[in-house]
């Protein structure tokens, strides 16, 4: 249904199996140490229904104050968990003249959790990509242009399926309709897990 829009580079089934598995794992070491918490939104306090946490130097945090990039959980109060060297590598390999990622946003979808229509633009910088990684049940996402109202195009992202927004992309409106629980076997307990990887401040 007409091309993705310019910028997007869509790498279905770029993590293997046991790549996948790998990733699973170090996560759930990961949010042992820094717990999922759930975010909600500026001002009104509306509770997300993704639930979050970040690993890497700095993570996205949302609450009653507005959106941001800071060091430590909010929660724990400890920094973030360093960031799986895997990851690491995939930014290297598929973006390799940005900046190293700064920031690891986990997202956790049960069932009915879903992320509405929404820009990026909590970084300082724009000039690197965004990475994301699907792990876990399929969604289905929508990208559109970078206006609300541009029209918008769906498609599912499966668990290894990456996803690079660079250029006009990376100011999308994009979001997550709706998960198909049952689709998939990774996790134990079932759900989505999303990891964006981002640049946040502008490199020296
Ligand atoms: C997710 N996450 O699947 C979604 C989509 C987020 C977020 O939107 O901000 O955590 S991951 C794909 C994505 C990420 C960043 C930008 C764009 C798509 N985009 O501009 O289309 O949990
Ligand atoms: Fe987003």
């Amino acid at each position: 249904r007409g091309p993705l829009p310019e910028g997007v580079r869509f790498l279905p089934g770029h993590l293997d199996g046991p790549a996948q598995e790998d990733l699973a794992e170090q996560l759930r070491t990961i949010v042992a140490e820094a717990p999922l918490f759930r975010p909600v939104m500026p001002k009104n306090g509306q509770p997300f229904s993704v639930r979050m946490s970040n690993c890497g130097p700095l993570g996205w945090v949302s609450d009653i104050r507005g959106y941001r990039y800071q060091p430590l959980h909010p929660v724990t109060g400890k920094p973030w968990p360093p960031m799986p060297d895997v990851l690491k590598d995939l930014w290297r390999e598929l973006a390799p003249n940005a900046p190293e990622p700064e920031a690891c946003l986990i997202n956790f979808y049960d069932g009915n959790a879903r992320m509405g229509l929404h820009q990026d633009r909590d970084e300082e910088t724009f000039e690197a990509p965004v990475l994301s990684v699907s792990l876990g049940d399929s969604a289905l996402f929508r990208i559109g242009g970078l206006t609300r109202k541009d029209p918008t195009r769906s498609f599912r992202l499966n668990s290894g399926d990456v996803l690079l927004l660079e250029g006009p992309s990376r100011l999308a409106f994009h979001g997550i309709d709706r998960l198909y629980p049952g689709t998939s076997t990774l996790l134990k307990n079932g759900g989505r897990i999303n990891l964006t990887l981002r640049r946040v401040t502008k490199p020296a």
